[in-house]
């Protein structure tokens, strides 16, 4: 199906500790996105090294990957035509206080490093996220049943 992704989103440990997790969810299930992939998990030195590569050099790494290991994320993978732009849209920009009201990060967050949320920002990225954290076999390939309300079939077979 043409242009059907994949793409990672964390619930970080300020949206955990702020009871933000169901509301977070609710927002990606909402909009018609295909929840295939769910967990629980505390993020380690050797995984955020991988994940925010290129960010090794940033004068804000070292706090970034302290924040990240507060407590444990929710990391889930959702699908949908066109998810990566789609939830980076629902998540907004990175600084809470600049973010697009309506956006998760400017309806709950001020802050540009405690943001409450990650989404992969390419498909290449969504690919290596996903594959740091789950195993093939915690991807699930289901058929939605609401999928022929939220697309035509076109879209879906194009
Ligand atoms: P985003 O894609 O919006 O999550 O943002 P970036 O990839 O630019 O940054 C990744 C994370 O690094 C942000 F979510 C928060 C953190 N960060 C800071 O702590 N300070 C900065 O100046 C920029 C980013």
């Amino acid at each position: 199906m043409s242009n059907m992704e994949k793409t990672v989103v964390l619930i970080k440990p300020d949206a955990l500790q702020r009871g933000l997790t169901g509301e977070i969810i609710h927002r990606f299930d909402r909009k018609g996105l295909k929840l295939v992939g769910i967990k629980m998990l505390k993020l380690t030195d050797e995984i955020l090294d991988e994940w925010y590569a290129h960010h090794k050099d940033k004068s804000f790494f070292p706090n970034l990957k302290n924040f990240m290991e507060w407590t444990p994320i929710v990391a889930m993978v959702w699908e949908g035509l066109d998810a990566v732009a789609t939830v980076r849209k629902i998540v907004g920009t990175t600084k809470g206080r600049e973010a697009e009201a309506g956006s998760i990060r400017g309806d709950f967050g001020m802050s540009g490093s405690q943001n409450l949320i990650h989404a992969s920002d390419s498909v290449e990225a969504a690919e290596k996220e996903r594959k740091l954290i789950f195993k093939d076999s915690e991807i699930f390939d289901y058929v939605s049943a609401s999928e022929c309300l939220i697309y035509s079939r076109e879209e879906v077979e194009s």
